[in-house]
């Protein structure tokens, strides 16, 4: 995918088209006024990160608490708003904004040839939305936590508990808004500003996944949005929306919720699938297999994800038919998730690959998405799941796919796009040990939470029996090895930013447009619009 030009000429484009977008100002001031979706894509960066190492703090003092059975670390008040505030920032605060709002802010536009997002500014109130957001919802747990659960569930919510209910919702709210203006922005970009002969089928899979990943976030989030404002109402106002005393109906909370929040993990897992998709081909050394039919899962997942929300409602009283139902269509959704699954693994037959940093989390990726996909047909089946439902399994289930797989993808598509968004090469031998003790730390932790799940091991307890204890003492070891190697990163990636080997403009001799532009680019990317002139992962096989 290259200008007519040759490559020669375009990189000197690139590099004479003007300051960097780092050397554009150094004020505090130029940084949060900016209008760069590069910088506004760092300023994401920054902020995530803190989000991820407090919540990450929360889960550390969870592993904790259950290394005994006694539950003699924090009471059981406290336990039930660690887990609430572990919930609450991972899933709000960083899955759901990490890979479109950083990665996908900064490659975007440099992916379809264009300047910016179609509206910047837009962009830049996205990101102070989002930040509001992310304070209220701090501010509700530092005040005093709430104990609902990252599910807000009804009637609990609405009736019993006294802790700050509102404000956090308020604060998730307000994230919301952050995330629909983000989906529309790319919306419009991917529409109107592509560069000439950059038709659909031309774009990479990382804007294909993005774009998916923007219709849900605009049609579904609104449905979120209403539903926490109901549940504000009702606690406020005593309006009987969901509690049956007031002639409410709790499970129309739970029907809501799942309509927006079955859709939502797939706005986590969705740019995670478009990350590995730009990886697996360059480390192999192949084109992509069968590109237009990852194209079509991807917009296939988007559409059923929309249909399946009442898996998580089997036991909930819903009618057997129901039940049925939503058990078939999950099977269905399963179908583009293997499809993707299955082409990534045949662009690796006969490719010649290398195991860098980047390839080392896309692999990671995919190993532990499969298995997080195939437990999830466990749950997805009616039976099953009556056994397995609220128990470790589903916590080992949903970290599989939300861990192994988005965070996985996320960290590879920060080490593959480092070189280009700061203009510094990191430690490879680092970067390699890291992915390591990362995979390695992430199954010890996760791994025994199956099979304590299925033993009958409840989740959101503070206690246990005996019995659960060498399992349990195994995952908070995984835990400690998970969070050194999550700290790795930090360290050798703010190292490389000083003393890091310059990067080229394109080291790993990818064929995206965005290693045709200078790293770090420019302030708007290309000095004239490039043209495209063929598909992405030209690689010679
Ligand atoms: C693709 C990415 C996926 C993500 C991010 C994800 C995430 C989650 C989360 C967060 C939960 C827990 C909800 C709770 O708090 O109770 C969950 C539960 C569940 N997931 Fe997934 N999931 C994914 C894929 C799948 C697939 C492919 C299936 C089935 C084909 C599936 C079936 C289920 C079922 C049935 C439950 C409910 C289990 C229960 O409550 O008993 N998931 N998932
Ligand atoms: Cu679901």
């Amino acid at each position: 995918m290259i200008s007519p030009q040759s490559d020669l000429e375009l990189e000197e484009r690139g590099t004479t088209a003007g300051t960097s977008y780092l050397a554009e100002g150094f004020t505090i001031w130029s940084w949060l006024s900016t209008r760069d979706h590069k910088r506004i894509a760092l300023l994401y960066g920054v902020s995530i990160t803190l989000f991820f190492f407090l919540g990450g703090i929360a889960a550390a003092l969870i592993r904790l608490e259950l290394a005994t059975p006694q539950g003699d670390l924090v009471t059981a008040d406290t336990y039930n708003k660690l887990f609430t505030a572990h919930g609450v920032i991972m899933v709000w605060l960083f899955l759901i904004p990490s890979i479109p709002s950083v990665l996908g802010n900064f490659l975007m536009p440099l992916m379809i040839g264009a300047r910016d997002l179609a509206f910047p500014r837009l962009n830049l109130a996205s990101w102070y939305l989002y930040l509001l957001g992310g304070a209220i919802v701090l501010w509700a747990l530092l005040v005093g936590g709430v104990d609902t659960g990252w599910t807000f569930y009804t009637p609990f919510s609405t009736m019993f508990s006294n802790s700050h209910v509102v404000l956090c919702l308020v604060g998730v709210l307000v994230v919301g808004f952050s995330s629909i203006l983000t989906g529309l922005n790319f919306i419009v970009t991917v529409h109107t500003m592509r560069a000439p002969g950059m038709g659909w089928f031309r774009l990479p899979l990382f804007v294909w996944a993005n774009y998916a990943t923007s219709l849900i976030l605009v049609l579904a989030t609104p449905v979120l949005a209403m539903t926490l404002l109901l549940v504000g109402i009702e606690r406020l106002f005593q309006v009987g929306i969901f509690d049956p005393a007031l002639g409410g109906d709790p499970l129309l909370f739970q029907h809501l919720f799942w309509f927006y929040s079955h859709p939502a993990v797939y706005i986590m897992v969705l740019p995670a699938m478009g990350v590995a998709s730009e990886i697996i081909p360059c480390f192999a050394r192949r084109p992509v297999f069968g590109y237009r039919f990852m194209t079509y899962a991807i917009l296939a997942i988007a559409v059923i994800g929309f249909l399946v929300w009442g898996h998580h409602m089997f036991v909930s009283g819903q009618s057997v038919y129901a039940g049925m139902v939503f058990s078939l269509l999950s099977f269905m959704v399963a179908v583009p998730s293997a499809i993707k699954v299955f082409n990534w693994t045949a662009t690796l037959y006969k490719g010649r690959i290398t195991f860098d940093a980047p390839m080392l989390y896309a692999l990671g990726f995919v190993g532990l998405f499969t298995i997080g996909g195939l437990t999830g047909l466990f749950l997805a089946a009616l039976a099953l799941d009556v056994h397995l439902s609220d128990t470790y399994f589903v916590v080992a289930h949903f970290h599989y796919i939300m861990v192994g797989g988005s965070v996985m993808a996320y960290l590879g598509g920060i080490h593959f796009w480092w070189p280009k968004i700061t203009g510094r090469m990191y430690s490879e031998a680092w970067g390699r040990l890291a992915a390591v003790i990362i995979f390695a730390g992430f199954n010890l932790t996760f791994f025994p939470q199956y099979l304590l799940g299925y033993a009958g091991m409840p989740r959101r307890y503070h206690s246990y029996p005996e019995e659960f204890q060498m399992l349990h003492v195994l995952s908070s070891a995984g835990a400690v090895t998970l969070a050194v190697g999550y700290l790795l990163p930090l360290g050798y990636l703010a190292w490389s930013l000083r003393y890091g080997r310059p990067a080229p403009r394109n080291p790993w001799q990818a064929t995206g447009l965005e290693w045709q532009a200078a790293s770090p680019p420019p302030i708007h990317n290309f000095a004239q619009p490039p043209v495209v002139v063929r598909g992405p992962y030209a690689y010679k096989p």
